[in-house]
């Protein structure tokens, strides 16, 4: 670090105001946000956040899934300049999507540039903030697409032909609202990627520690089922002759519970996604479509939950006379993060007196993608209530600056 005039300090306030600026676009009932990936909410949000990188004097670069770099130049310049240190998560949100959860990433990352310009510091490698595309997965299947192509984990051709789950693709909606950039994907230079996120889990609170060096990252599997059966009257056909595709996926939805029950542990289960056709009181459906989410920290056991899963979903379709196609929507292996990473977050947390914990991350994170080509690892802080994907999802005042704080100093360690 050279070239500092005075020690960097970030201004919390001004934070928490660029937080509430963002969530007002996108805004719903409750204080939480609905800006789905590619929608032109998403659109405003995106440009909002370019516009502060472009006050803050970043190198802005858009690739082609969309993906926003702003990156802070160091001292060195030109092809001597090294690859930057990042920081960063998205701003998409799911339909009932909380104001922190990404956001609080990237806003975090613009602060650390900000108080960093207000020093005058200069860094040996430059610092990079990055915005990536579709983090929700809810609307494009799967999760952290623009960070998966990002590091070359999903070709790009693929990710733009993707079809969302109202019929558009990719493809024409990051062209409608602009985002589809020039940059190259998939082989890019990072030295170090540190990510702050909301915890979006009960573990923080219930043991009143403020901050989570998080270690790793649960195993994820999304499946999606569309069983086709027989429409019949629902009064008039003897239960032994019918082939209800509703059927299927209620008796799915049980099987899941018990299955985590059976499995114990980490394993998580959820029937988050279901439609019947025709979806009328009197007829028996003959169509369902719906999504099981399965997740484990421990490989081996979620392979053994979707065996399990397709066993039973195999059998009752065979036993109900329905026929079922199935997609994988997203599957990622459980994640390590870089360890001696977590081990500075930690050390640096507590030597700004903050209380600290170790703890696996149950929610997939842009990290994860990066941690496949550097040095990843996130920074938690704690959700009140443990909630998120929820409009009531809340983080203290006092916990974003303890986690902000953290960033900045483990960002300028990274960068000198
Ligand atoms: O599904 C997840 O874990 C993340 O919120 N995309
Ligand atoms: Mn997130
Ligand atoms: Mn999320």
């Amino acid at each position: 670090m050279t070239g500092r005039t005075v020690a960097p300090r970030l201004n919390h306030p001004r934070l928490l105001e660029r937080i509430a600026k963002l969530a007002e676009i996108g805004a719903i009932e409750g204080g939480g946000v609905c800006r789905l990936a590619l929608t032109e909410a998403d659109k405003a949000g995106r440009d909002l956040v370019v516009g502060w990188m472009r006050e803050l004097g970043l190198q802005i670069s858009i690739d082609a899934i969309g993906n926003i770099v702003g990156l802070r130049p160091s001292r060195t310049t030109g092809a001597a300049a090294r690859a930057p240190v990042m920081t960063g998560s998205h701003i998409d949100t799911v339909r009932t999507g909380g104001r922190y959860d990404g956001n609080l990433g990237v806003l975090a990352g613009l602060e650390v540039m900000e108080s960093l310009n207000e020093a005058g510091v200069e860094t040996e490698h430059p610092l990079a903030v990055a915005v990536f595309t579709n983090e929700e997965g809810a609307r494009f299947a799967p999760d952290m697409m623009g960070s998966l192509v990002y590091v070359g984990g999903l070709p790009l051709e693929d990710a733009l032909a993707t079809e969302g789950i109202d019929g558009t693709r990719v493809d024409a909606e990051l062209r409608k609202i602009g985002y589809d950039g020039a940059a190259p994907v998939g082989a890019p230079a990072v030295r170090a990627f540190v990510e702050l996120h909301v915890e979006q889990g009960p573990v923080l609170e219930r043991e009143g520690v403020t901050l989570g060096a998080v270690e790793s990252l649960q195993g994820i599997s999304w499946t999606e089922f569309s069983v086709s059966g027989v429409s019949n009257h629902a009064g008039t056909t003897p239960m032994r002759l019918r082939h209800d595709a509703g059927y299927l996926a209620g008796a799915t939805i049980t099987f899941v519970r018990d299955l985590t029950r059976e499995l114990g542990g980490d394993q998580v289960g959820t029937v988050g996604a279901i439609e019947f056709g025709p979806n009328l009181v009197n007829v028996i459906p003959n169509r369902a479509r719906f999504t099981v989410d399965l997740r484990n920290t421990d490989e081996d056991i979620l392979q053994e939950a979707e065996r399990r899963l397709r066993g039973f979903v195999a059998k009752t379709a065979e036993q109900e006379g329905l026929t079922i196609e199935q997609r994988q929507l997203a599957r990622f292996e459980p994640v390590l993060f870089d360890a001696a990473l977590v081990a500075r977050i930690e050390e640096i947390a507590g030597r700004l007196g903050h209380s600290v914990r170790r703890l696996p991350s149950g929610a997939g994170h842009d990290a994860q993608m990066l941690a496949r080509i550097c040095p990843a690892a996130m920074i938690f802080v704690p959700s009140v209530g443990g909630i998120s994907h929820n409009v009531r999802e809340f983080t203290d005042a006092s916990d974003i600056a303890a986690g902000a704080d953290v960033l900045l100093h483990i960002l300028l360690e990274l960068a000198s």
